[in-house]
This record gives structure tokens, C-alpha cells and sequence, in this order.
């Protein structure tokens, strides 16, 4: 039996992540595990939440960058020992949302590389599945602008920077690096639609043992 693949669901606010990694999950029970980031729970994740939900409770973009990739690292042993169980691992957001939100934020000397820096060495994603939508429809999901980063010019702002992210860290035709576009589908159909991308890298466990690293 091979280890577990490392499956990431990535996008912009309110695209569908966190219900498509829990059908996911839920498809490959008991085989996956669902690891969601932030993770809220931790003594760290609750300095983050109490940075997105209260607009007052300000701290340096840089600290809120270091935090967000320390809550990473407090998982990361546990992700790799999951993976080699051979149990498949589902994530709710990574590396790449690190880096981009942050990134967007135009702050001086926080370019993508710096940005990258302290979540070098976490394990990269066999898969990782990308959910765009072209239409604004996500801004009218429920609990949009609720938080920090939830308005339409800095999510613009984002999404350049999740491709330009993808583009300097995923190998170009490597097939780990997969579009997925939700305008205007239910819920049923972009989840038949990642059923369909995440089958063949769950078949081809034989192969790929190796783990690659950001
Ligand atoms: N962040 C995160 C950083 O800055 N750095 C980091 O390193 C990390 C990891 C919180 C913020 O933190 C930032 C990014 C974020 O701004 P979060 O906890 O993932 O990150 O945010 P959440 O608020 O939990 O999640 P999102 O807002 O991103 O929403 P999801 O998970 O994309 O969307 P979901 O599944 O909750 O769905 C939203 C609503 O839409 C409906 C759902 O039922 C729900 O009501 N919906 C659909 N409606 C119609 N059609 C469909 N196909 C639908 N799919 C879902
Ligand atoms: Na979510």
C-alpha cells in the first residue's frame, strides 16, 4: 500500500472550499482526513480569528503572516505521519492562500518570495484544485464582508496573486495544478467535477512515493 496523497482545495472567499473539501472528505471515508487552515482552535488560530473577525484588534501585516504559516507548521508532522498511514489528507486552504493574501497586500519588501520564506520546507500537495468564479456571485454567498478580507477590490487583488504563486511553484504540464470553474454550478456538479480530478492520482498510488517540498 502507498501513502496517502495530499489533495488541497484552494480559491478565493466564499467559492465552495469548505463544502467541497467536506463532501471530498466525506467520499473517501474513512480513508481522508480533513485539515482546514486556518485552524482556528489552536492558542495561534485564535490570535488569527480574533485578527479576521474584530476590525479593531490590529497587528503588524507581517506577525499576521508568520502566524498564519506557524499554524501550518503546528500540523505539519501530523499531516506527513497521516500520509504515511496511508490514509489520504484533504486541505481547506494552504500555502498558496499564505501567500497570497498576503502578497496582495502591496506592502513593502512582502513580495512573493518573502511571503514564501517561513513555509518552505511543508510538504506540497499532489493535487491541488484551484475554484474560480467568474461571476460575482460569490460576493452574494451567505457571510460575505463579514470578515477582514472580504471585499470585491482586495479579492481582485488576490486572485492575481494566487497565479502568479501557482506559476512560480507549480512545475508547468505537471498535472498537480488543476482550474476549476464554479460559476453559475450547484454544489452537486463542481463536486462531480473534483470527483472526476482527484480519481486518477488516487489510482496511481504505486507511484509517487517520494514527498516534494515547498
Ligand atoms: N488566509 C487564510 C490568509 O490570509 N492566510 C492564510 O495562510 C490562510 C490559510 C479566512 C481568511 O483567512 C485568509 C483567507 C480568508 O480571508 P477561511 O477560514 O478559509 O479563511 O474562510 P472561511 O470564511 O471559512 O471560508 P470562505 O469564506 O473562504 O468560504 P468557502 O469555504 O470558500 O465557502 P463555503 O463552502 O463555506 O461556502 C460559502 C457559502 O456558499 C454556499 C455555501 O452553502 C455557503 O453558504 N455555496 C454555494 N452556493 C451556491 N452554489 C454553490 N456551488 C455553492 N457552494 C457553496
Ligand atoms: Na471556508
Amino acid at each position: 500500500m502507498g501513502r496517502g496523497r495530499l489533495i488541497l482545495i484552494e480559491g478565493l472567499d466564499r467559492t465552495g472550499k469548505t463544502t467541497q473539501t467536506s463532501i471530498l472528505t466525506d467520499r473517501l471515508k474513512p480513508n481522508a482526513q480533513l485539515i482546514k487552515f486556518p485552524d482556528r482552535s489552536t492558542t495561534i488560530g485564535k490570535l488569527i480569528n480574533q485578527y479576521l473577525t474584530d476590525k479593531n484588534f490590529n497587528l503588524p501585516n507581517q506577525s499576521v503572516h508568520l502566524l498564519f504559516s506557524a499554524n501550518r507548521w503546528e500540523v505539519a508532522e501530523n499531516i506527513k505521519e497521516t500520509l504515511l498511514n496511508g490514509t489520504n489528507v484533504i486541505l481547506d486552504r494552504y500555502v498558496y492562500s499564505g501567500i497570497a493574501y498576503s502578497a496582495a497586500k502591496d506592502v513593502d519588501g512582502m513580495d512573493l518570495q518573502w511571503c514564501l520564506n517561513p513555509d518552505k520546507g511543508l510538504l506540497k500537495p499532489d493535487l491541488t484544485l484551484f475554484l474560480t468564479n467568474e461571476s460575482n456571485d460569490d460576493a452574494e454567498r451567505d457571510g460575505f464582508g463579514e470578515e477582514r478580507y472580504e471585499n470585491v477590490q482586495f479579492q481582485k487583488k488576490v486572485k492575481k496573486q494566487f497565479y502568479a504563486a501557482f506559476t512560480e511553484f507549480e512545475t508547468p504540464n505537471s498535472n498537480t495544478l488543476k482550474l476549476v470553474d464554479v460559476t453559475n454550478k450547484s454544489i452537486e456538479e463542481v463536486s462531480e467535477e473534483i470527483w472526476k480530478l482527484v480519481q486518477p492520482i488516487l489510482s496511481n498510488k504505486e507511484e509517487n512515493q517520494e514527498f516534494s517540498f515547498f
